[in-house]
């Protein structure tokens, strides 16, 4: 049976999560294509340097904050309706998806405003040029911090809706191992409850108030450390979704079964215990905060490297498995057996592949000392367009030409622009992240409008600051074709009518080794949600006790003694 006629209901709220998803990509990209046409000197004639920022924002908060969101309660939707066999909590769940939309809306018209020239909405200029990463002292009109907090209000309750179904289940089902779709979405959300804390106090307790005029001043340093204590696991929030396509439908995609569900659960778990004592790794260079804590977080970052590296060898045995099952033989050759134009399937691998790439960027990132030379340049947008931008969003877009015909019922639309859309992602993010990585190392800062650095030779760098620039230009250029390629097959199949049999189902194969192999003790949320309490304490007690010492709204802090 198709998922649509079995869970009609469920069905119609993960089309509506898409179909949001889809336009916040749809606008994000041509932001990018934009600026990445400006910075680079190609094309200057969309908007004027002065509004760089807004567009830079516009693009950062529809695509990483709005995409995302919107695709992950999407996709969550599914895998719990999915793995569970019930329709999801309806009203929990709609209101869930209300209240996000309408936390979009309200963002979205706030960065909009600043392009339409501030007008004044209930005495503020109603504009949000804070960027994606907003922390004081950059200040927003209070409906962009408002919006932003009904995002994160609207996810906790779509949490809800997920852990209600378990709740459900479990009545009718004692005893049962959590399957393991939903055992993924549950970790994701408790380690996204006990991270969004942190960017809900700073928006509540500072953001808005100050927005407001209620308050006069707040402290940068403070908020940052807010935000930054959020900052750091909601990437992980966009990578786990693409984890669970990887592990539980990538080798189905590849003719095999998953390798194991016991290192799949510790992988989640181990998500869960540290994605957050780390957010210092982005605040290496503030003063205020004690080296010994950038260490604790620098070191918690390299055990945190430990779950994907875990992944990288458990998803690649499972896809290897299904190339032998499909006859492959060799030790390299069986990648030959592998069904490459499928755009499921290789928008996946590619993703994986690049995420590889991105991983090691983030190693290079993550260490305190190499820090110093890439902070702030090109190189850490170079980093995140590997992981957010491909093993996320390439994922997201490939697992939509599987889910979707289910989803509505219809066959995928347009399949040989399909097959070639992810080939051209890959291709145009191999260019543009590798010159950005370059042009990193050779200083070029981030987030400016005018990085006119022709004047200057850079020793040591191989080829030249305009070859970067152009390769940018030339890879951001194929992104924007690759996600418009992306949104005609999704218009052209969602507004199609339904006809003819699907040929792909939603059911997921056993595990080699099966849940019966995974100690019972990785399900338990309460002793894994205290440890990871415990170690957050850990990291951030001390030096935030010292940044509140001098008051909450002081706007210095006094470092404490290390
Ligand atoms: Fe990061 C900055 C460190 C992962 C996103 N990161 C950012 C920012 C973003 C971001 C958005 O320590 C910028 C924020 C801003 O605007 O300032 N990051 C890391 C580390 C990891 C890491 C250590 N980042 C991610 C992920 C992201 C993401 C995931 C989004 C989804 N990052 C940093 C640091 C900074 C930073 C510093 C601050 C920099 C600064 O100074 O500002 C690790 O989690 C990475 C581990 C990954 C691996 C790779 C394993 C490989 C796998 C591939 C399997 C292959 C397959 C396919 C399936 C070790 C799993 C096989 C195919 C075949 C053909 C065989
Ligand atoms: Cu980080």
């Amino acid at each position: 049976m198709v998922f649509v006629d079995s869970y009609p209901k469920t069905s119609k709220l993960v089309r509506s999560e898409f179909l949001v998803s889809f336009i916040a990509l749809g606008i994000g990209a041509l932001f990018g294509v934009i600026q990445a046409l400006h910075r680079t000197g190609v094309f200057r004639g969309f908007v004027s340097s002065a509004d760089y920022y807004t567009i830079l924002t516009g693009h950062g908060v529809l695509l990483a904050l709005v995409f995302t969101t919107f695709f992950i309660a999407g996709l969550f939707t599914w895998a719990v309706a999915n793995s569970l066999e019930r329709e999801l909590p309806q009203r929990i769940a709609w209101s869930a998806f209300w209240i996000m939309l309408t936390g979009t809306v309200l963002a979205a018209v706030s960065i909009i405003g600043g392009i339409v020239g501030s007008p004044s909405i209930l005495g503020h200029d109603l504009e949000a040029d804070v960027l994606f990463t907003f922390y004081a002292p950059m200040k927003a009109h209070p409906a962009f911090y408002i919006g932003a907090a009904l995002i994160i209000v609207g996810s906790w309750v779509a949490g809800l809706a997920y852990f209600k179904s378990l709740w459900d289940w479990r009545s009718e089902n004692p005893g049962e191992r959590i399957p393991l779709q939903t055992f993924m979405v549950l970790t994701t959300m408790l380690m996204w409850y006990v991270s969004t804390i942190g960017v809900a106090v700073e928006v509540v307790a500072f953001l808005i108030p100050w927005s407001l005029g209620l308050i006069q001043n707040v402290d940068p340093l403070l908020t940052r450390t807010l935000f930054w204590y959020f900052g750091h696991p909601v990437v992980y929030f966009w990578l786990m979704p693409a984890y669970l396509v990887w592990y539980t439908i990538l080798p189905k995609l590849a003719g095999g079964r998953l390798f194991s569900d016991p290192l799949a659960r510790v992988v989640f778990v181990a998500f869960l215990l540290l994605s957050t004592p780390v957010g210092f790794h982005h605040q290496y260079t503030d003063p205020g905060i004690p080296s010994g804590y950038k260490f604790i977080a620098m070191t918690n970052t390299m055990f945190l490297l430990l779950p994907s590296l875990l992944t990288a060898f458990t998803v690649v045995a499972s896809v290897e498995h299904g190339a032998r099952q499909r006859g492959a033989k060799g030790y390299l050759s069986w990648l030959r057996n592998l069904p490459w134009g499928k755009p499921a399937f290789a928008g996946c691998m590619l993703a994986g592949l690049m995420f590889a790439a991105g991983g090691f960027s983030g190693m290079i990132n993550a260490g305190m000392n190499i820090n110093y030379l890439i902070h702030n340049t090109i190189w850490v947008p170079g980093h995140f367009h590997l992981t957010v931008g491909t093993a996320f969003a390439l994922t997201a877009m490939a697992i939509s030409y599987w889910l979707v015909p289910q989803i509505t019922g219809k066959k995928l639309k347009q399949r040989s622009l399909a097959s070639v859309q992810p080939y051209v992602w890959f291709v145009g993010m191999a260019i543009m992240s590798n010159a950005m990585h370059r042009a990193g190392l050779a200083g070029i800062p981030r987030r400016t409008a005018e990085p006119t650095y022709d004047e200057f030779a850079f020793e040591g760098v191989a080829g030249t600051v305009g070859e970067m620039r152009i390769q940018i230009a030339i890879g951001g250029f194929l992104l924007f074709v690759g996600a418009a390629m992306f949104l005609i097959v999704m218009a052209d199949t969602l507004l199609a009518r339904r006809g003819g049999t699907l040929s792909v189902n939603s059911n997921i194969p056993e595990p080699l080794s099966g849940a019966d192999h995974s100690p019972r003790i990785l399900d338990n949320y309460k002793l894994w949600t205290a440890i990871a309490l415990l170690l957050i304490v850990i990291a951030y007690g001390p030096p935030l006790a010292s940044m509140v010492a001098d008051g909450l709204f002081a706007p210095g802090s006094p470092p404490i003694p290390v």
